[in-house]
């Protein structure tokens, strides 16, 4: 099951590095009730590409080949998912070490356990890394955190104009977009999630 709260962690992390993110979401042959459709329609909106791809049903692999071709890219995301073995497909000279999900607590046993670039034979470099089941955002300030939701940019007219953090304030641009559905709504609480992590964290030291 897509664990969408760390998906936006990654996305935080990324953005704050000023790195392109394709979002790719792995095993739509298990996708029996379109969960692939749903996020993809919650991304897509925000400016991010959304593909879906399986390994074992060779869906999609060509789009993301065309994503890695002549660029330096790094594979992230939780374990489990399928990073290495849709590595495996996009290189046949790959011969990267899978490992299967536990039955007990369906997550990935960590197969992957060094970051390494490898270089692809149609061009460009690829990093598999290992997964993570969780990330904190330790060192981002509050009033950071807004800047790496890309998709609240564009609204910059809040009463308090960039002291804005789109939480309690009155006027604010962000919360009105997202009442009227121009920000998805899972987006915010998970932004609203994330800041009140941030500031408990801060509370703490
Ligand atoms: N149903 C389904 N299972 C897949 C697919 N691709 C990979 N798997 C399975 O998912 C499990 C994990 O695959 P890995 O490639 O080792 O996953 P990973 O993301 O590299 O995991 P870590 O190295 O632990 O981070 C294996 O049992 C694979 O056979 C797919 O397209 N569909
Ligand atoms: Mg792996
Ligand atoms: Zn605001």
């Amino acid at each position: 099951t897509p664990h969408l709260s760390l998906l936006d962690r990654f996305i935080v992390l990324a953005e704050r590095e000023n790195l392109e993110i394709v979002i790719v979401l792995t095993k739509i042959d298990l996708d029996d009730d379109n969960t692939f459709e749903k996020i993809k329609n919650i991304y897509e909106p925000c400016g991010y590409k959304v593909i879906g791809v399986s390994n074992f049903e060779k869906i999609n692999i060509d789009k993301v080949k065309e994503e890695l071709k002549d660029n330096t890219v790094v594979f992230a995301g939780p374990s489990g998912v399928g990073k290495s073995s849709l590595l495996n497909e996009i290189d046949s000279n790959f011969k990267l070490k899978t490992g299967d999900v536990s039955d007990k607590i369906k997550r990935g046993r960590h197969t992957t356990r060094h970051a390494e670039l490898f270089e692809l034979e149609f061009g460009g470099l690829v990093a598999d890394t290992p997964g993570f089941s969780s990330l904190t955002l330790d060192d981002i300030e509050d009033i950071e955190l807004k800047e790496y939701f890309i998709e609240f940019e564009e609204y910059d007219d809040c009463k308090f104009g960039s002291k804005c953090i789109h939480q309690n304030e009155p006027n604010c641009a962000v919360k009105e977009a997202v009442e009227n559905g121009e920000i998805p709504k899972e987006r915010y609480e998970s932004y609203i999630q994330l800041l009140n992590e941030i500031r408990q964290g801060k509370r703490r030291y």
